[in-house]
């Protein structure tokens, strides 16, 4: 991002009639060169009763901040108009976009925050080992899911989450769907057309770096799914996990799959409470163990329970896939039903949010659900690309065609 440079201008100079000087700093500067994608933060030193920005001879805002991002390269025209009775006030400057110097990346570069719940693939997904902190487990999901790696995390439980990021902006196009992300849903074999087998829907929230400091550290925008409004689904849902009791004395189900029912203790803000089971497939902790504290709590939208026992008697669990909107939903091969579109943000009371664009993705697990043997419903994911930047060799498609 480059920093607004100083342009000195003086009052009389515009409206004359004065035996006074008064330098006047805008903050603002003639010409800008930015690279594409990238955010250039605006901040007018001057204030006044009402501000206007135009690009292009269009008014986009009528904040006294404003921050340019664009996606396409070439020449932008700016207008900032401060509208005040006393000292009005007009300055056009230009923006070029360039191409990047360095070509961007589809995929993640980074990974900011990895905060698993509980479950039967944590401390493996990615695997923990003797003397592993929170930064080496960060940057060890960072190896796994950035680039093309394609190493698979898991989000353990619900609320668990993971929160990434891309070399760039990633860019809300109007009506097309921007990013898109890998998990490893599949449909059982049966009745493919029923579109269950494992669903594990994660939720996706998106941020954008509106204080241009790099961190996602800014409001956060869930995606709404195609669950989102529908009353089954809940809000505001939190649920607290507690370490295992060193002391428990582990019971056994009558499964036999399930060696330790009273695992791990849950409570959630519905007065509802339960535990995670451990399963004979999974002899790790699921606790995560670089986590010293001894509860962990999650907030957020929390989906119905997808799973149905067709079996009856617990062994044959299918999970059905909601229509659209979540992560590890749909088999991959599914790609529209992997890709999202930024347009769907909605803001903590269900209202439709415009995001020019995200620099911070989060996936969370949507489900409070146990499955007998197959454990709890946790999402997973491997890798996630902005769909605006065109593949070494391949073209973008045209939106038009
Ligand atoms: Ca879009
Ligand atoms: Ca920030
Ligand atoms: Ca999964």
């Amino acid at each position: 991002m480059k920093k607004a440079a100083f342009a000195f201008i003086t009052t009389s100079a515009l409206y004359g009639c004065s035996d006074e000087i008064p330098m006047v700093n805008l903050g603002i500067d003639d010409v800008y060169y930015i690279p594409r994608m990238q955010k250039l933060d605006l901040h007018p030193a001057l204030i006044g009763e009402r501000y206007e920005w135009y690009v292009d001879d269009v008014c986009v805002s009528h904040e006294k901040d404003y921050i340019f991002l664009a996606a396409e390269e070439g020449c932008y025209r700016l207008e900032f108009k401060i509208i005040d009775s006393e000292t009005p006030y007009d300055f056009k400057f230009d923006i070029h976009v360039l191409h990047e110097e360095v070509e961007y990346s589809p995929y993640i570069s980074k990974v900011y925050e990895y905060c698993p719940a509980p479950g039967q693939f944590i401390n493996k997904m990615p695997r923990y080992e003797e003397g592993d902190t929170y930064e080496t487990i960060l940057q060890k999901a960072e190896e796994s899911i950035s680039g093309t790696n394609d190493i698979m995390i898991s989000l353990g439980g619900y609320g668990g989450y993971v929160t990434f990021g891309f070399d760039h902006t990633v860019i809300n196009i109007p009506g097309e769907k921007d990013f898109r992300i890998w998990g490893n849903a599949f449909y059982e074999l049966l009745n493919p057309d029923q579109r269950g087998g494992s669903a594990e829907p994660g939720i996706v929230m998106v941020s954008y770096d509106t204080n241009c400091n790099g961190l996602p550290d800014d409001e956060w925008y869930e995606l709404a799914g195609s669950e989102y409004y529908k009353a089954e689904t809940r809000h505001n849902y939190t649920i607290t996990y507690r370490r295992p009791d060193p002391d428990r004395i582990p019971e056994e189900d009558d499964s036999g799959f399930l060696d330790d029912i009273n695992y791990i203790p849950w409570s959630d803000s519905d007065g509802a409470s339960g535990h995670m089971a451990k399963n004979t497939f999974h002899n790790q902790s699921y606790y995560p163990l670089w986590i010293k504290a001894d509860n962990i709590s999650f907030t957020g939208t929390r989906l119905a329970p997808n799973g149905i026992d067709l079996s009856g008697t617990g062994r044959y669990y299918v999970l059905y896939a909601y229509d659209w909107g979540y992560v590890d939903n749909h088999p991959n091969e599914y790609d529209e039903l992997n890709s999202f579109d930024i347009s769907w943000a909605v803001d903590s009371e269900g209202n439709k949010v415009h995001l020019p664009g995200v620099d911070f993705v989060r996936v969370y697990t949507g489900l409070n659900q146990y499955c007998g043997w197959l454990g709890e419903t946790s999402t997973e994911l491997s890798r996630a690309q902005d769909l605006h930047i065109a593949l070494p060799g391949i073209p973008l498609p045209d939106p038009l065609k």
